[in-house]
C-alpha cells in the first residue's frame, strides 16, 4: 500500500502560470476558489505571485459543507491578516449576492476611472482559478443563471478557456483547475484527495479513506462516532486501519471468509464525507487557533 500519495500529482504548474499569464491582461481581477473544508490546502501558494498586481478576491465555496464554527475562525485569521474572505455557497446560495458588491469594492478606483471617463457601463471581467472540483464552472453557472459551463462531480471536467458574460455584470473566464507539484507537507495531499480534488483513479482509494477515519477521530469525533454507530472507546483506541475495519463491519459489508469488504467500505466512507453525510466537516484549522489551543496547554 502506497503511503506517500503525494508522488501522484500531475506537473500542471507550468500549464497554470502560462494560462494565467496569457489571460491576465484581459482581467480587471482574479476571483480565487477556495474550498470552505480545507482553506489552506486548496490554496495554490503562488497565485498570488503569479497573478502578480492584479487583485485578487477570495471565496470560500462549498460553505454548506464546512463546520461553521470553523469557517469563523477561517474569516478572523483572514482578517487579522489584512485580507478579505467571503464564505460562499452555489447550491444554496449563501454569500452569492455579495460576490459583486465586493468586486466593485476591490475594484474601487477602477470603476471611479471608468465612470470619470463616462464607461461607467463596461463590463468589469475575472478569472475564475481554483483547484480541480472546486465549483469553478458552477459558480459560473451560477452568476450567469444558466448552465454555461460543463460542471460535474469529478475533477478535470473543464478542459479549455470559456468567457461567460453573467447577469450580474462580470464576464466570467472559466479556467481548467490545476494542482500545483510539490507539497511540503502530506497532509495537504491527503486533504486534496479525501475532498475529491484528485480523480480517485489515481488514488489508493483504501489508504484515503483509512486516513479519513484517522482524520475524523480528530476534527469530528461526535459526528463520526455517530454516521457509523462507533463507541467513543472506540473512537479514542483505534488506529485508523481498525476503524476502517470498525466502519466496514459496522456497515455488515463482508465478502466470504468474513474478512471486510474494503473496496466498498473505502468508497461509502469518501462518499459519504464528500456528501456531507457524516456532517459538516472542516479538515483544518488557521494556524493562529492551533497556537492558541498549544498555548492554552501551559
Ligand atoms: N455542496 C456544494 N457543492 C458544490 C458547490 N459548488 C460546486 N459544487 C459541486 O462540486 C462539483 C464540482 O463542480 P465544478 O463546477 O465542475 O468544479 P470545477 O472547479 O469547475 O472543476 P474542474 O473543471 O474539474 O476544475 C459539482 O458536483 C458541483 O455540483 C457548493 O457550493 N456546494
Ligand atoms: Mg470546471
Amino acid at each position: 500500500m502506497p503511503s506517500n500519495i503525494i508522488q501522484w500529482f500531475p506537473g500542471h504548474m507550468a500549464k497554470t502560470r502560462r494560462l494565467i499569464g496569457e489571460n491576465l491582461q484581459k482581467v480587471d481581477i482574479i476571483i480565487e476558489l477556495l474550498d470552505a473544508r480545507i482553506p489552506r490546502s486548496s490554496r495554490n501558494p503562488e497565485i498570488a505571485k503569479i497573478c502578480k498586481d492584479k487583485p485578487i478576491l477570495t471565496l470560500f465555496n462549498k460553505a454548506s459543507l464546512a463546520d461553521p464554527d470553523a469557517c469563523k475562525r477561517w474569516e478572523n485569521d483572514f482578517r487579522q491578516k489584512g485580507e478579505f474572505a467571503l464564505f460562499i455557497d452555489c447550491h444554496t446560495g449563501q454569500g452569492i449576492d455579495k460576490i459583486l458588491p465586493t468586486v466593485k469594492k476591490v475594484l474601487a478606483e477602477k470603476v471611479a476611472r471608468y465612470e470619470d471617463k463616462g464607461m461607467s457601463g463596461r463590463k468589469l471581467r475575472a478569472m475564475i482559478v481554483g483547484i480541480p472540483n472546486v465549483g469553478k464552472s458552477t459558480l459560473i453557472n451560477r452568476l450567469a443563471g444558466a448552465k454555461k459551463a460543463k460542471a460535474e462531480d469529478r475533477p478535470g471536467v473543464t478542459q479549455t478557456l470559456q468567457w461567460v458574460p453573467t447577469s450580474i455584470g462580470i464576464d466570467l473566464l472559466d479556467m481548467p483547475g490545476v494542482l500545483w507539484p510539490k507539497f511540503e507537507d502530506q497532509a495537504v495531499g491527503e486533504n486534496l484527495a479525501m475532498t475529491g480534488a484528485i480523480k480517485d483513479q489515481v488514488l489508493d482509494t483504501e489508504t484515503i479513506a483509512a486516513t479519513l477515519c484517522e482524520r475524523l477521530k480528530t476534527v469530528a469525533p461526535s459526528l463520526f462516532a455517530a454516521r457509523y454507530k462507533l463507541s467513543e472507546e472506540q473512537i479514542a483506541t483505534l488506529d485508523k486501519w481498525q476503524l476502517f475495519e470498525a466502519v466496514g463491519r459496522k456497515r455488515g459489508f463482508l465478502v466470504p471468509g468474513g474478512e471486510i469488504d474494503a473496496e466498498r467500505t473505502a468508497n461509502v466512507l469518501l462518499d459519504e464525507f464528500r456528501g456531507c453525510k457524516i456532517g459538516r466537516i472542516t479538515l483544518e484549522e488557521p494556524e493562529y487557533a492551533v497556537e492558541n489551543e498549544e498555548n492554552n496547554e501551559f
